[in-house]
């Protein structure tokens, strides 16, 4: 049997590539220097694109392939491929929902904790010899017994607040309704109101139009100089400029970032700041989380190519 045409939009590491390869017939978009000319020249054979969270699709890719049947997206958002244009062109889209929904809750309950304990300061100084030369390092601010608010109570916001409860943090959360399975936390739906509870705010909102800046100038007013916002979720969920704003000015205590717009390049304003945490967009970027969701976006290509139901179909 002929292998299937896949288009690779982006990097995979060697355990994920090596099955793929053997699959499939992998066209590496990432290693072509001109991108029209590839995607002219393989688009009509495509069957599949494997992507990845952050990088998704193009209309161009799309365009391009007009016998495409799956996009198979190795991360839990599909924000940055078109799901409406591709349902309306019977286009399947696969996400690598629950394996990695522990490993990101935990990177940002350890990014909110080292940030408030100024634990990446705190290392410096011990190696640059200041612990030595000026004595005790400055007091950084309590985290136990503070109050959390989550913003989006889906499966990372669930692991977050189950984390944080063993804090002993007061938790409230913000949905579109209040979760029957949160009975011991308080339902605060608007998120200024959330805010406004909350000493830190977890950004943990699937990505979309309509969440898009969710987080804005209202909301970090009422987050206040004490207060934290952590993101795990999608750079496009904050309005950065007003993050950024609010950061410099200090009416935002603190912030602690994974993920940032027009990525891997962040705005430049973020590295002056002494009160960011800033991470590479690594919350899943543990080996064993990375090759299940590598074994999902084989299992969901090979699943559509053998006729039989998708794993983890998101439309
Ligand atoms: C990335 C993610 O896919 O799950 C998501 O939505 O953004 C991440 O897991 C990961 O960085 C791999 O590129």
């Amino acid at each position: 049997m002929t292998k299937p045409d896949i288009l690779q939009v982006g990097y995979y590491p060697e355990w994920d590539q090596d099955p793929l390869d053997a699959a499939f017939n992998m066209h590496k978009y990432f290693e072509a220097d001109d991108k029209d000319a590839f995607l002219a020249n393989v688009g009509p054979s495509i069957k599949g694109i494997a992507t990845r969270g952050e990088l998704g699709t193009t209309q161009a890719m799309l365009d391009a392939c007009p016998n495409l049947e799956v996009v198979s997206v190795y991360g839990v958002g599909y924000d940055a491929v078109d799901v409406a244009a591709c349902t309306a062109r019977g286009i399947a889209v696969t996400n690598t929902p629950d394996v990695l929904t522990d490993d990101v809750a935990d990177l940002g309950v350890a990014m909110m904790l080292a940030q408030s304990r100024g634990m990446i300061g705190a290392s410096q100084w011990v190696r640059d010899g200041s612990w030595e030369a000026k004595g005790l390092y400055p007091l950084q601010s309590r985290v136990w017994g503070k109050k959390v608010g989550v913003l989006g109570l889906g499966r990372i916001g669930f692991e977050v607040a189950k984390r944080l409860a063993g804090f002993d943090l007061d938790i409230a959360y913000s949905d579109v309704s209040a979760k029957d399975y949160a009975p011991d936390w308080t339902f605060i739906q608007d998120p200024v109101a959330l805010a406004e509870h909350a000493d830190f705010l977890f950004v943990t909102l699937a990505a979309s139009v309509e969440t898009r800046h969710i987080v804005d100038k209202d909301v970090l007013d009422a987050l206040g100089p004490d207060g934290m916002v952590i993101n795990i979720s999608r750079a496009g969920n904050i309005d950065e400029a007003a993050l950024l704003d609010a950061l410099e000015a200090k009416t935002v205590g603190a912030a602690a970032l994974d993920v940032f717009e027009g990525e891997p390049a962040l705005d430049p304003r973020f590295l002056a700041l002494d009160n960011v945490m800033v991470q590479p967009h690594h919350a899943s970027g543990t080996y064993e989380t990375r090759k299940a969701m590598g074994k999902l976006v084989y299992d969901n290509l090979a699943a559509q190519f053998a006729g039989k139901p998708l794993l983890t179909k998101v439309n």
